[in-house]
């Protein structure tokens, strides 16, 4: 009895731990699609009020549709989305990830759906470039390549992690930073947005590619979104929702 015990628990924790990602196929039978996002991180995905949306929000609204599927979202922490897809918890997240090698190795990236880069933010004007860093105190979120690339900045006084994008930009709001680095087009936005504020975007510290990710090695997920994309961005639908949101096209060329 004590051994069908074990052993019954064992199967049960393998089963839990070899949880299978769902392929196109079986997405597909479903009709949904489970996307977890941030929400947290506007223009790209954020609430209005109770209603989630933003340029990644709507992308991916177009891309589903193409692909057949109603999606289902998911909103939580930036720091458990890609985790999330290793046990299979949602298909598919769309939440501005830079697609880097140290990620690659963990989850399986899409086609990129825009370009952008960190940027420099601040309230003095003469803090613009990686130099003018040097003995500065600078904010970035956990997490993102925004911190791995601050990282690598030597000269910076200290580098203050916060649990949102906004936590960070509050901190340099109210002067107990000296710098944010977070997303040019973030960046845009909110300056755009509080132009009484004082934030001075300075020069671009890096740039990246934005992709989704599925679980590592759901090719047939990925090459259903790729596709679908690849469609989206070929039939002007795209183009007007990046106009809508930037004034540009924030395609990777
Ligand atoms: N693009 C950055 C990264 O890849 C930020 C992602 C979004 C953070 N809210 O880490």
């Amino acid at each position: 009895m004590q051994l069908f015990k074990a052993v019954a628990t064992a199967l049960a924790l393998c089963a839990a731990f070899s949880a299978q990602a769902r392929t196109l196929d079986e997405v597909k039978k479903d009709g949904k699609i489970l996307i977890a996002t941030e929400g947290q991180f506007a223009p790209f995905n954020f609430f209005n009020g109770t209603t989630l949306t933003g340029f990644e929000v709507e992308t991916a609204e177009l891309v589903a549709k193409k692909m057949g599927l109603t999606i289902q979202w998911k909103t939580l922490g930036f720091d458990a989305l890609l985790t999330g897809l290793r046990q299979d918890r949602w298909d598919l997240v769309i939440a501005s990830h830079g697609i880097t090698e140290e990620r690659a190795k963990a989850v399986t990236f899409t086609e990129p759906h825009y370009c952008s880069g960190g940027m420099i933010i601040a309230m003095d004007p003469a803090i613009k470039s990686a130099k003018d860093l040097a003995g500065k105190v600078v904010a970035v979120q956990t997490g993102t390549s925004y911190l791995e690339n601050v990282q690598k900045v030597s000269s910076i006084k200290e580098m203050k992690n916060f649990p949102t994008d906004v936590d960070a930009r509050s901190a340099l709001n109210s002067r107990r930073v000296d710098v944010w680095v977070t997303d040019r087009f973030v960046a845009k936005a909110v300056a755009e947005k509080n132009p009484g504020a004082g934030f001075k975007l300075g020069d671009m510290l890096f740039i990246e590619r934005i992709a989704a990710a599925v679980a590592k090695g759901n090719s047939s997920l990925a090459a259903g979104w790729n596709k679908a994309l690849a469609e989206v961005m070929a039939d002007g639908s795209y183009a007007a929702l990046s106009k809508k949101y930037f004034n540009e096209d924030v395609r990777c060329t």
